[in-house]
């Protein structure tokens, strides 16, 4: 029986990590907007395979504000909640409240039910260059890198890749870090996010969701980083949003 079992768990894991050495999409981090990225392409039949370093994906979205788990979502964002089966309820003035739990939780099992691949507990640490484009990212368990260990990553490959790591732009700026390219920014650079306004930061998220350099696009958090833009703290519509952009973009990009 012992052996049964972890045959079991080897040969499952093996042949889904073999069968996503090779994508359509690779999503960087699994908070809300990589998550919504994720479900909306996998229900349109996209092989998407998201990364995530902690053991439980959903980002900064459990926790609500200051661990008060409830999120505000505004109105243009209120169908994503119904779509995914969220509870909500009216606040004032088009705010809406949501429990954290069930919302990271719905997107979540979304995003996995949708048939998107999720590897918790992997880290993204670099990308991989096709010339100059981004053809997939290097990868390796999150406990190796915690622990400083000098054991060399995997290649993963896919035909476009999403930076949705939130505040550290990770993967944006690890392109720009070691390979002095001109990202798809007014400076060229990763500019950092500013202070918070939360209007002009859900906004900005939104648009500035887009390709940054060929083959990799930007959302939520690490878009309004990336392009200056401000924060806008516990307010969820713009990540959702975001994700929804991405997806759309990234479809079009691979020839959906
Ligand atoms: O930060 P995060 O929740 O991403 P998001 O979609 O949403 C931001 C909001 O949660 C919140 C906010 C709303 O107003 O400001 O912060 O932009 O989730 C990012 C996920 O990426 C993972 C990280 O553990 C988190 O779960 N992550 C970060 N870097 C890497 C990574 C990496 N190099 N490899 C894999 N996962």
């Amino acid at each position: 029986m012992e052996l049964k079992v972890s045959t079991a768990i080897v040969e499952s894991f093996f042949a889904k990590l073999k069968k996503h050495l090779e994508s359509d999409v690779i999503i960087a981090g699994g908070g809300p907007s990589g998550l919504v990225c994720a479900t909306e392409l996998a229900r349109k039949g996209v092989r998407v395979c998201l990364f995530e370093r902690n053991l439980a994906p959903g980002g900064g979205m459990w926790g609500g504000a200051m661990l008060f788990n409830q999120i505000v979502v505004q109105q243009e964002a209120l169908h994503l909640l119904d779509d995914y089966g969220i509870n909500h309820e009216l606040f004032c003035d088009g705010l809406h409240t949501a429990d954290s739990v069930e919302a990271t939780a719905a997107l979540i099992y979304h995003a996995r039910h949708a048939g998107a691949v999720i590897f918790n507990g992997f880290s993204i640490e670099d990308v991989a260059l096709d010339g100059e484009r981004v053809s997939g990212v290097v990868v390796n368990w999150s406990p190796v890198h915690r622990e400083g260990m000098h054991v060399d990553p995997l290649v993963f490959r896919a035909k476009a890749v999403l930076d949705a790591t939130g505040h550290p732009c990770e993967i944006a700026a690890v392109l720009s870090r070691k390979n002095g390219v001109k990202l798809n920014t007014p400076t060229g650079e990763v500019m950092w996010e500013g202070s918070l306004d939360v209007e002009r930061g859900e906004q900005a998220t939104v648009e500035h969701t887009e390709e940054i350099y060929p083959g990799l696009f930007v959302s939520g958090m690490a878009a309004c980083g990336v392009s200056g833009s401000c924060r806008m703290g516990p307010i969820f519509g713009g990540m959702l949003l975001s994700g929804v952009r991405a997806a759309k973009i990234i479809g079009e990009a691979i020839g959906l």
